[in-house]
């Protein structure tokens, strides 16, 4: 594996999973694979499980680690090209990325959607840019349209709770105060698609995501009809996609917030969340602390995930 930026490089699911198995079960089997091997993780934005679970993964894996904080003590970035720099911008990303590429093996990025423009989100302007001036095998950390190293800890996840062959999952919007990227339920979607289970959607109009990640899967306009006979409920914010709607806070309707009434509509589904969640917006009290909540097993298998990535790009240096 090169790079890593979407759940489809994971090529052939069986093998993935017990790759994935193998690493859980054997954290420590290759502390050799990654002396005197640095990983760089950038971060454009906040974090808090990809950070540390990350470093742990590159940790059992023997690596050094290097971590750092655009926004707090770089030099403030310009990543146009072209424009005058004579503003507040020290450096162009042009610069800093393969003088980053330099100190390290392997990047690891974090570049949420900005929403200044759809296009250039969906272009993946930034993590195109770490692929293409360093020099290095790079990862995504939650870029502007996916986030592969949930998913994929989300579907070992379902692996490890399924009772059936073909499970149902539902991945319902819920309210939050503030807009939020489309990259967790793009990339869930896509995740979801690779898989043969019964996959619905359920939002409120003008929620639509690009079809590119959903298709294939059933869109479900009424959450009650949707989250009958669940297996799992994965519930998440996001902010619209549409057209002139693109990256804006349509509804904070808390009707559609996951309660106890919700999950009892449901196959006695299992509760499922990346985090951060914000309670009694997105999840009741109630039902992330009840005993069908999986949110912090799931947020443990992303030692797991990053593990498996960065073991198979090791391995390919
Ligand atoms: C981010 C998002 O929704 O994409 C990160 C989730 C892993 N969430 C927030 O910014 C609250
Ligand atoms: N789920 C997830 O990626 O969490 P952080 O934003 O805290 O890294």
């Amino acid at each position: 594996m090169k790079h890593f930026t979407s759940v489809k490089q994971l090529g052939n699911l069986e093998e993935a999973f017990a790759k994935a198995r193998y690493v859980k079960e054997n954290p420590f089997a290759d502390q050799e694979l990654g002396r005197n091997k640095t990983l760089l993780m950038i971060f454009f934005n906040n974090s808090l499980r990809t950070r540390l679970s990350t470093q742990k993964a590159a940790m059992n894996l023997g690596m050094n680690v290097i971590v750092l904080d655009v926004n707090q003590g770089a030099w403030k970035l310009e990543t146009e090209r072209g424009v005058i720099m004579n503003g507040d911008k020290s450096e162009h990303l042009l610069e800093a990325i393969p003088v980053m590429g330099s100190y390290c093996d392997i990047i690891g990025v974090r570049s949420f959607a900005r929403f200044e423009s759809r296009e250039d989100d969906y272009n993946e302007v930034i993590l195109n840019q770490f692929i293409q001036y360093s020099g290095r095998p790079v990862f995504s950390m939650e870029a502007a349209t996916r986030h592969p190293l949930q998913t994929f800890a989300d579907m070992i996840t379902i692996e490890e709770y399924r009772k059936k062959e073909r499970p149902k999952v539902v991945m319902t919007w819920a309210p939050h105060p503030k807009a939020l990227p489309q990259a967790v339920p793009n990339s869930f979607a896509e995740g979801m698609n690779l898989t043969g289970f019964d996959f619905v959607i359920t939002h409120p109009k003008g929620y639509e995501l690009d079809p590119d990640f959903t298709a294939g899967a059933r869109i479900e306009y009424d959450q009650d009809k949707a989250l009958e006979g669940a297996d799992f409920v994965y519930a998440k914010n996001w902010a619209a996609y549409s057209g002139e709607n693109y990256g804006k806070v349509l509804s904070t309707d808390r009707s559609w917030t996951v309660s106890r009434e919700k999950m009892a509509l449901t196959n006695d589904a299992y509760f499922m969340h990346c985090l951060p969640v914000r309670r009694n917006m997105i999840v009741t009290d109630e039902v992330i602390e009840s005993p069908r909540s999986i949110v912090i097993p799931e947020a443990a298998n992303r030692v797991v995930s990053a593990q498996t990535v960065l073991k198979e790009i090791l391995l390919s240096l």
